[in-house]
């Protein structure tokens, strides 16, 4: 890399300064007030900022009415790509999706920097149409694009910063960020930005994951993915009672970790459980514990919380996991039943997949809760359940 290519870097806008906000040091509890007119209760309320305003350059829906991933526009959806908050204030979405290409927190095998690509570029994408709740998805949930956090190779502060500026601008405005991972440390900047705008301790997480990522450090670094949800706790941005983590196996963390959760009043639903008693009641538990006084629901989905079946395209596979048929039926319900803030999918390391299941899956996790989201969004507005055959 020649230094032209340095000072070009540091000239880029998303490289922060000093006085941007830092993961490293969380600030403390004072949420932002979001945009007049914001969508905090979960429904789009047409006020506040006016009408939208939805333009693109000429030729460019045309070119993504092409309808195939493949085609010369590689979007999460084929939806438009926004590049600068004022067109996030012109469009006025409900969703914005938001690439965190970072892996340098990884401790096995790396490569999930290019799990946002590859949600873009590779996904089969079968149409927009829910069959299951008898919607079309986008006629109920405007999503758009909005690009990558920029994550210079090897600088964690800076990238953890701007994934956590980028975050800021989607929540801040009342629109929800799906972030899609890099690896698992970004929940750390995203959910923090979240917990800025709604407030710290109104924010509940119901995390997925095949590990509980709470170390202390790993390997001397507070910025691993093994770590994230310590710091969130730590910080005070999702209280530990309020951290719900589900589809935890394998062998790790020691018991010195579990005894630092309990201290913690987090709560946990091992793959065990889910094999004893059922998905949907281990989540019935799981949700009311994470809403047990927040009123806004983070959603974390580390990929590897699917069972390698499913998932083989991730760092650290973790034998006997959870059901991708079923984990897509609860993330829709969260959707639905619940006011979600944020959702990230993390963990998507596409090197290691096998027939694109890892990306198809990811992306379906999102399209599940957004799906979920819509239906929210119709039934509010006392639309038809438009079931199929049952109008
Ligand atoms: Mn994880």
């Amino acid at each position: 890399m020649g230094a032209g290519t340095v000072a070009g870097m540091s000239e880029n806008p998303a490289e922060p300064t000093s006085a941007e906000p830092n993961p490293a040091e969380p600030t403390p509890a004072e949420p932002d007030a979001p945009r007049e007119g914001a969508r905090l209760d979960g429904v789009r309320s047409g006020e506040g900022g006016g009408a939208p305003r939805r333009e693109l350059a000429p030729g460019y829906q045309e070119q993504l009415d092409q309808g195939y991933v493949f085609g010369s526009v590689q979007t999460f959806g084929q939806r438009p790509l926004l590049t600068h908050p004022d067109q996030l204030d012109a469009w006025q979405p409900d969703v914005a999706v938001i690439g965190a290409p970072f892996d340098l927190g990884t401790t096995n095998r790396p490569g999930a920097r290019f799990g946002p690509r590859a949600l873009r570029s590779s996904v089969y994408e079968s149409g927009t149409y829910h069959l299951g709740l008898g919607l079309e998805i986008f006629d109920h949930v405007e999503v758009v694009d909005y690009g990558d956090a920029y994550c210079p190779s090897g600088r964690v502060d800076a990238s953890l910063a701007n994934i956590r500026a980028k975050v800021h601008e989607v929540a801040s405005r009342g629109i929800v960020p799906f972030v899609i991972g890099g690896d698992h440390t970004i929940t750390w900047p995203s959910a923090t930005a979240v917990a800025d705008v709604y407030g710290y301790g109104n924010v509940g997480m119901v995390h997925f994951d095949a590990h509980a990522d709470t170390a202390d450090t790993i390997d001397g670094n507070l910025a691993s993915h093994g770590t994230p949800m310590r710091r969130l706790i730590e910080s005070g941005a999702v209280p530990g009672k309020n951290f719900i983590q589900v589809g935890l196996r394998s062998y790790w963390p020691g018991e010195d970790v579990w005894d630092w959760m309990s201290e913690q009043g987090m709560r946990w639903h091992l793959m065990d459980e889910v094999w004893d008693r059922g998905f949907k009641a281990v989540m019935a538990d799981a949700v009311a514990e994470a809403l047990d006084g927040p009123e806004f629901l983070y959603i974390s989905i580390d990929i590897d919380s699917l069972d390698p079946a499913y998932a083989p395209g991730t760092g650290t596979p973790e034998p006997g996991g959870l059901v991708a048929a079923d984990l897509m039926r609860i993330v829709r319900d969260l959707g639905h039943r619940h006011h979600v803030v944020a959702m990230d999918v993390v963990e998507v390391a596409p090197a290691y997949d096998h027939a694109d299941c890892t990306i198809n899956v990811a992306n379906r996790l999102f399209m599940e809760c957004l799906a979920g989201m819509g239906a929210r969004r119709r039934d509010a507005a006392g639309g038809s359940p438009g079931l199929p055959g049952r109008r």
